[in-house]
């Protein structure tokens, strides 16, 4: 696999690996122990300049291209998962959409303080009663005025969505036109009107924030509507298609971080009189296992590659999506297994892995719709007619 990578991304990957290991690894734990929002992880993110790797050098980011992003998210993420979640939800999310779907205006007003890190971007997309089903939305978009937009409504499970200080905001003007009644905003967190709620006890990914967000009478000016009424959904899942390459490299830095557990664990635990490593039962599942991670990260690489090529990249992302995130899980239990009882308790990092790694199959299309996604592709490709 190594091979497979130019000198410039073994650079990057070394790099990303060792600031990873020194400085968000030894955070993860306290992040998830106290739920607590790992600032300080953002500040070391600032520092390195990956808040807007992909952002565009022109609105001050490091213009990186989704191969090179990959890479670097997965070494992030196999540190720390909280950290993960927060920076990708960020860039490749609400500055992403930004990016490519505001005006020059917009990207000069927004971009710059995003890429260096300053302000921080959410996505708000699901609500209460709409999550898969992601166009059936009820936030409300009222034009008042030729300058002005009242949006009145609830979102739920936004990640950032406290902390954030610009969300991407998807509404409906007109619910009876379905996907063609959405409008997308940028929504300023200073701006009257807005309540956001922090919601605590996740399961993993616990240091990342998730809030419900009411929108009360909240007035957004026309200036800051991304494209036109109506390009709501098209927006959000053109945006989404690019998202799920990010998750999925994600899902490969939390397998990556199960499996070198595990192999190392394997090298010195005893049983019987014999090494773990010795035995045929525990080579096979880290066979499975490396041949899953290995299959997911060549998925993943493929979807960024046709993403950077300018290419349709929709039903090859959320395969990769679908199968990172399912060999993750795979990863993560075989280890938890191969621990043993020093895999169930909390000071266990495979513990933590474990339940870090669940919402993979969840966020940004759980498991069920990737397939929706991936069917659809193949029978529209492969129709007799
Ligand atoms: N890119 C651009 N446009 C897209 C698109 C994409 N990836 N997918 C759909 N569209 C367009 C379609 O072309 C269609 O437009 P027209 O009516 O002009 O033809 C419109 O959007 C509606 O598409 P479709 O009918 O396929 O939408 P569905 O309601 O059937 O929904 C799924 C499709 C389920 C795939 C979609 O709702 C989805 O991905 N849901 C999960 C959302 C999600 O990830 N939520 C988690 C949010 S966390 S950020």
């Amino acid at each position: 696999m190594e091979a497979l990578y130019t000198e410039e991304e073994r650079l990057l990957r070394n790099t990303v690996k060792d600031f990873a290991d020194s400085e968000l690894a030894p955070l993860s734990s306290q992040w998830d122990q106290n739920e607590e929002f790992p600032w300080a992880s953002l500040e070391a993110l600032k520092r390195m300049d990956l808040m807007g790797m992909t952002i565009p050098s022109e609105y001050g980011g490091a213009g990186a291209c989704y191969a090179e992003m990959c890479i670097a998210s997965e070494e992030i993420a196999r540190a720390c998962m909280t950290t993960s979640t927060t920076h990708l939800t960020h860039m490749s999310l609400s500055a992403a959409a930004i990016q490519a779907f505001g005006s020059d205006e917009q990207k000069q007003r927004f971009l710059p303080a995003m890429a260096s890190g300053d302000r921080l971007g959410a996505f708000a997309l699901t609500e209460p009663s709409s999550g898969s089903d992601a166009s059936d939305m009820q936030t409300n978009a009222k034009a008042v005025s030729r300058d002005a937009y009242l949006l009145n409504g609830s979102k739920i499970f936004i990640t950032n969505g406290h902390e954030a200080d610009i969300m991407v905001v998807f509404t409906s003007h007109d619910r009876k036109l379905g996907s063609h009644g959405t409008t997308a905003f940028v929504v300023e967190k200073a701006t009257k009107g807005i309540t956001t709620r922090p919601m605590h006890g996740k399961m993993g990914i616990r240091g990342s924030g998730t809030a419900e967000i009411v929108f009360d009478g909240c007035e957004v000016p026309v200036a800051n509507r991304l494209g036109e009424e109506g390009d709501g959904f098209r927006i959000a899942m053109s945006i989404i298609d690019s998202s799920r390459i990010s998750l999925a490299t994600q899902s490969v830095g939390v397998a990556q971080a199960a499996f070198e557990a595990s192999v190392a664990y394997v090298q010195q635990r005893e049983t019987f009189g014999r090494l773990l490593k010795d035995r045929q039962g525990l080579q096979f599942i880290l066979a499975d296992m490396a041949t899953r991670l290995d299959a997911a990260r060549l998925l993943t690489r493929r979807s960024a590659q046709l993403k950077d090529a300018g290419l349709a990249h929709n039903k090859e992302s959320s395969m990769a999506k679908l199968y990172a995130s399912e060999a993750a899980h795979f990863c993560v239990d075989k280890a938890v297994q191969i621990f043993g009882g020093y895999g169930y308790f909390r000071e266990s990092l495979v513990e933590r892995l474990y339940r870090d790694q669940r919402i993979t199959e969840i966020y940004e299309g759980t498991s069920e719709v990737q397939r929706i996604v991936i069917s659809r592709a193949v029978l529209r490709e492969m129709a007799i007619d």
